[in-house]
């Protein structure tokens, strides 16, 4: 009762957009060219995938096998994810764009070097690139939707929690605190949602977390930084989405925006398989709504496998920086830094330990999200003591790898660099790294989401075994 009486008065506040079936009713000129560029985009593939899985639907993609049941299912096709797809050798593409290309295409901010988060949102939803205008106009309708009220319930919420809470617990419960407000569940719950309009709620949602959800990953900074979830900031009309969250966190420097702009831009997505895409595709696939989708990826990507390893690398480049400075390294002499980062990667790798911020579970060469950091920093700050020890690490570590004999990928991955920028520009809170990811990582999932309702996709349940089956199945008696 409480969440419609809430929704009515969060709908007052908003522009109106059709919701076909579900009683609601918004108008905004930019979600409606939105969610017409949708349905032209399924129109346009609905026949293909109809003769597609008419002449094909029988084919084998990929072959399952005893030793990928053990191993986290490497290789095995089995999902259809629209937003971007991986290249093990090449790296991310996202709607078929490369970084760099998405570098050059998409809208800039007024006086930025960097692309905006906003439009590379629209291009993974859409498949196409934006016009300015249209990044602008969608910038303009998320700080509409940024609902006052749906805030302070998150607000509340976060402040019942320890501040010394990890931020990407705080984060997810934010989150959660949101889908109070979430139009998938409320129309659900009144018999107004239905397969055909299941993608117009979940794309609803998905503008409203978007829109909101940075002002609550601000509170959790203020958290940490402060004891106080007040964000420094209300949102300025004139900013973009990602200026805005800087300068909400308290971060007013124009070069730390355009790095967030970068930062935002390229942890968006991944392809579908990796633990915070797969698990919100997942949970969304039991008509779970945007907001409960998310917050379960979130909570995939808060472990050190994964996203955790942005906080984890920067652990690690302390940890080889004090030994240094303790064995009396001369940090200037390369020859020097060398052979001790060498030997202490070594004692590390024999201790057990992964060394974060290296290798993949499907890349094979250096990520492009790295090279395009690097290349930032290179740009920015090439002087930078920090960003030289990661770029001396970045020399010796595929060797070492490779000499180690485990890992399949010596290479770097995105979290090896992100920290670096960060710290250069003074966001030394590393326990908060990963909801920056986390911040960026909606805008892939999501739209993936809203792509799998927009397909009609059925709830997810693919079929396991035990030991004792396959023991029985190959006749293995020992
Ligand atoms: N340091 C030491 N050992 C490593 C390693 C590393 N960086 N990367 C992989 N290995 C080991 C791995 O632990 C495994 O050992 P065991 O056989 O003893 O279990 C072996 O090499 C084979 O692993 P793999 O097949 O090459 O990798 P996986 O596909 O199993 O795992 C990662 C992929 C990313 C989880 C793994 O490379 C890793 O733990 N890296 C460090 C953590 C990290 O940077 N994660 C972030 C990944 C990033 F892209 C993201 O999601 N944000």
């Amino acid at each position: 009762m409480m969440r419609f009486a809430a929704l009515r008065s969060a709908a007052s506040l908003r522009p109106t957009v059709a919701v076909a079936g579900a009683g609601l009713r918004f108008s905004s000129d930019i979600v409606g060219e939105l969610k017409q560029t949708l349905l032209k985009k399924k129109a346009d593939l609905d026949p293909k995938i109809k003769l597609l899985k008419e002449k094909f639907g029988e084919e084998k993609l990929s072959d399952a096998t005893v030793d990928k049941a053990y191993g986290g299912m490497r290789d095995i096709i089995g999902l259809v994810y629209e937003p971007s797809l991986l290249d093990k050798d090449e790296g991310i593409r996202f709607r078929g764009l490369s970084i760099p290309e998405c570098q050059k295409v998409l809208p800039r901010a007024a006086g930025g070097t960097q692309m905006l988060p906003e439009a590379m949102f629209w291009l993974l939803l859409t498949g196409d690139v934006p016009t300015a205008a249209q990044s602008t106009a969608l910038n303009a309708e998320l700080q509409k939707r940024a609902d006052p009220e749906a805030i302070a319930t998150a607000k509340k919420a976060l402040d019942a929690l320890p501040t010394t809470m990890h931020p990407m617990t705080q984060y997810s419960i934010g989150v959660l605190a949101l889908q109070h407000y979430s139009k998938f569940a409320s129309a659900y719950a009144s018999g107004k949602a239905n397969k055909s309009n299941y993608w117009e709620l979940a794309l609803e949602d998905s503008l409203d977390c978007v829109a909101r959800s940075p002002t609550v990953a601000a509170m959790v900074f203020r958290r940490l930084t402060t004891g106080k979830s007040d964000v420094a900031a209300a949102l300025d009309p004139s900013l973009d989405w990602g200026a805005n969250f800087a300068n909400q966190m308290g971060k007013t420097d124009k070069a730390f925006w355009d790095c967030m702009r970068l930062y935002l831009s390229i942890h968006v997505d991944h392809e579908g398989g990796n633990v915070s895409a797969h698990t919100t595709t997942l949970v969304a696939s039991a008509l779970s709504d945007p907001y409960l989708s998310f917050s379960a990826g979130l909570n995939g990507l808060a472990g050190p496998l994964h996203g955790l390893a942005n906080q984890e690398v920067l652990t690690y480049i302390f940890e080889m920086r004090a030994k240094c400075q303790a064995s009396g390294v001369d940090m200037n002499n390369k020859a020097e830094l060398v052979k001790a980062l060498t030997t202490f990667t070594w004692d590390l790798l024999n201790a057990k330990r992964v060394v974060p911020g290296y290798g993949h579970a499907v890349l094979r060469k250096t990520d492009p999200r790295y090279t395009c950091q690097r290349e930032f920093a290179l740009a920015n700050f090439p002087d930078d003591q920090l960003f030289k020890l990661v770029d001396t690490i970045y020399e010796i570590m595929p060797d070492i790898l490779t000499k180690h004999g485990k890992t399949k990928n010596p290479f770097p991955n995105v979290d090896a660099h992100s920290g670096v920028l960060l710290q250069h520009f003074g966001l030394t809170q590393q326990e908060y790294y990963t909801v920056l990811f986390g911040v960026s990582r909606q805008l892939g999932v999501l739209s993936g989401v809203v792509w799998d309702r927009l397909r009609g996709l059925p709830i997810e349940r693919p079929k396991s075994v035990t030991t004792e089956w396959l023991l029985k199945k190959f006749k293995v008696h020992q």
